[in-house]
């Protein structure tokens, strides 16, 4: 599958940095392309000058908000930042307009934080731009929600992510949701690391991306994963997970056979990569709750066969009853067994829905504290009023 991918604000951007990167790995290791465009989007200039993968000519690199901004950011107010997107949308749409490779493209992924005010803001504006002007192709959102700290110091935090996801909602065709808290959690010397949380946001897409595009037999599957079903599998809300297994080391060569303890290993270690596919889901959901899913098998073509890609969907429908299931199978690896899981049209998502009753709560606290402030300058005003006036 190729995308077109547009960064929205400095973690927008930064993803998108490491989507370009991804696409080189591709190019250098595969000998294909999964990315025709890359474009990183901000009000912020030195931001933007920070990137490395993203070509750094205006034309991917583009500065959005003028005076508004006046190329510093917008301080987190994200009306402001879907004020700008409205207005340099068109800066925007030449940009894509004029990538050389674009055509060819399958779909669009646009990428945001949404605590913020750039990104947060401009990505549902940006995306029902695109959307009105490409309607032959779905356009998706990657969210990523911010760490829990930011969450508990600073009260924009949830305004933004609620007024971000609610509008995202009504336009995107789905929006792969990230969870930056899962991440640290996961090894707390990360904690700083943005990097390196970036890398391990985009990693997934790696082998879902390259599946469908390889042009040699011998990398492309008995059941090909192509852009076709990864469209008719996103839609609405979606989670992507990614689990590797490594495999014995000592299996020579020749020793692919047919035994039964060979392929309850190959089963086994399937089910290893699956469950760790599952269990570091981009943001915690039940898997219950999924109207679509897939997954990617990938390993060395000698440990692949169809009874581990059944096994594994079998294994698969018993956490995700609901779904409708799509699958492939990827022989590409050396040395490991990865398994690449999908599972979207989620019907409930505790997360999202505690956003939104959270920002209603803050939009009352605002409302109320702005009565008391009223009420108080009125104290003043009135304690004042026999007092003469020197204007
Ligand atoms: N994973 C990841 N998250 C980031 C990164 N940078 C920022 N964030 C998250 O994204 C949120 C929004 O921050 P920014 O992207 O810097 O904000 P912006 O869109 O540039 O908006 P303004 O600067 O306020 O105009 C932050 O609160 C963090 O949760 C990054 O490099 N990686
Ligand atoms: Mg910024």
């Amino acid at each position: 599958m190729k995308l077109v991918v547009v960064g929205l604000g400095q973690c927008g951007d930064r993803i998108a940095d490491e989507f370009a990167r991804l696409n080189r790995r591709a190019r250098v290791e595969r000998g294909i392309e999964i990315i025709t465009g890359c474009f990183a989007v901000n009000t912020d200039a030195a931001d933007l000058s920070g990137l490395t993968n993203i070509k750094p000519d205006y034309q991917h690199r583009i500065l959005i908000g003028g005076q508004k901004a006046g190329g510093h950011g917008l301080g987190k107010i994200n009306e402001l930042g879907a004020e700008v997107a409205r207005e340099d949308s068109d800066k925007i749409i030449d940009a894509i307009r004029t990538a050389k490779r674009f055509f060819g493209t399958d779909a669009f992924m646009l990428v945001a934080g949404t605590a913020g005010g750039t990104g947060s803001g401009s990505l549902s504006i940006v995306t029902q731009v695109i959307k009105e002007r490409y309607m032959d192709k779905p356009v998706y959102a990657l969210a990523i929600l911010p760490f829990a700290n930011e969450e508990d110091t600073e009260e924009r935090t949830i305004y933004n992510t609620a007024t971000c996801l609610k509008s995202l909602s009504a336009v995107a065709d789905a929006i792969f949701l990230v969870d930056n808290q899962r991440y640290v959690r996961k090894d707390f010397s990360l904690r700083n690391n943005l990097a390196k949380i970036n890398q391990m946001i985009v990693d997934p897409f790696y082998n879902l991306l390259c599946a469908g595009e390889e042009k040699k037999a011998r990398h492309i599957g008995a059941k090909i994963l192509d852009a076709g079903d990864i469209i008719q599998t996103l839609a609405g809300w979606t989670v992507i997970g990614h689990g590797r297994a490594g495999l014995p080391m000592l299996r020579l060569p020749f020793a692919r056979s047919s035994h039964f303890r060979d392929k309850s290993t190959e089963t086994h270690l399937g089910i290893q990569a699956m469950d760790e596919a599952v269990s570091e889901l981009s943001i915690r959901c039940n898997p219950a709750d999924a109207g679509r899913a897939l997954y990617l098998v990938s390993a060395p073509a000698r440990e692949m066969n169809m009874d581990l890609v059944k096994q594994l969907g079998d294994y698969l429908k018993d956490m995700a009853g609901e779904a409708v299931i799509r699958n492939g199978d990827y022989p590409r690896e050396k040395g490991s067994l990865e398994v690449t899981v999908v599972l979207s049209e989620l019907s409930s998502l505790d997360r999202v829905k505690d956003y939104y009753s959270r920002a209603t709560a803050f939009i009352q606290d605002v409302k109320t504290r702005q009565a008391e402030v009223e009420d108080k300058l009125k104290e003043i005003e009135v304690a004042a009023k026999d007092l003469p006036s020197l204007l």
